[in-house]
């Protein structure tokens, strides 16, 4: 039950951190910060009863670490996937030789024509495990995981970032770039 609640709890965090944020009057900052007190405030104003201690929990508890939550600076962020303008501010960093990324079977042809883009994202999210990778494919169907050549893209000036929840972010593959199954 308890679970259940946070599973809740995290899914209205994600759609309000990283994709609607004015759908309850709140704003982040440019870096993707909203201030905990005005969060808990508008949440409460659209009948979702937010505290601290709550928020402490299921951050803290979240399987994909999907938020930071700066209890000193009292804000509070989503860690990736968002769909508004932030930056988050990544650095660059080399990725392994393969990443993969996991889609549904229906999308293959037109990533094979056109590559993968970010779609209503701002970055292109890779995994670094097969495993991973099928289980976010799967979110859309039937999962295809696709091998993708990052240490080669790399190598040629193309750019990836590492999330602070460990998943792996680009702005574009190119479909030379891919390995399909
Ligand atoms: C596909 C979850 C057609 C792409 C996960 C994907 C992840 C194309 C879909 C995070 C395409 C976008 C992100 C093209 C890409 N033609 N389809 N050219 N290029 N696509 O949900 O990667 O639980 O925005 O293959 O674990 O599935 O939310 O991205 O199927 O980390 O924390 O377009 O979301 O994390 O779908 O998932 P999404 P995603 P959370």
């Amino acid at each position: 039950k308890r679970e259940n609640h946070q599973r809740t709890v995290s899914k209205f965090l994600s759609l309000i951190l990283r994709h609607q944020p004015g759908s309850i009057g709140l704003t982040l900052d440019a870096q993707g910060w909203a201030d905990v007190p005005q969060l808990i405030k508008c949440a409460a104003r659209h009948g979702v009863q937010l505290s601290m201690p709550l928020l402490r929990e299921v951050v803290a508890n979240n399987d994909k670490q999907r938020f930071t939550l700066d209890e000193e600076n009292q804000r509070i962020r989503a860690n990736q996937g968002h769909s508004v303008k932030v930056d988050l501010g990544f650095t660059p960093k080399t990725p392994p030789e393969f990443l993969y990324h996991g889609t549904a079977s229906h999308t293959v042809e037109s990533i094979r024509r056109h590559g993968l883009s970010p779609q209503s994202r701002l970055h292109v999210h890779l995994s670094a495990t097969r495993d991973t990778a099928r289980t976010v494919g799967a979110r859309h169907g039937k999962p295809v995981v696709l091998t993708i050549k990052a240490g080669e893209l790399a190598q040629s000036g193309h750019l990836f970032y590492l999330s602070e929840n460990g998943v792996w972010l680009t702005e574009n593959v190119p479909a030379s770039a891919i390995y399909f199954p």
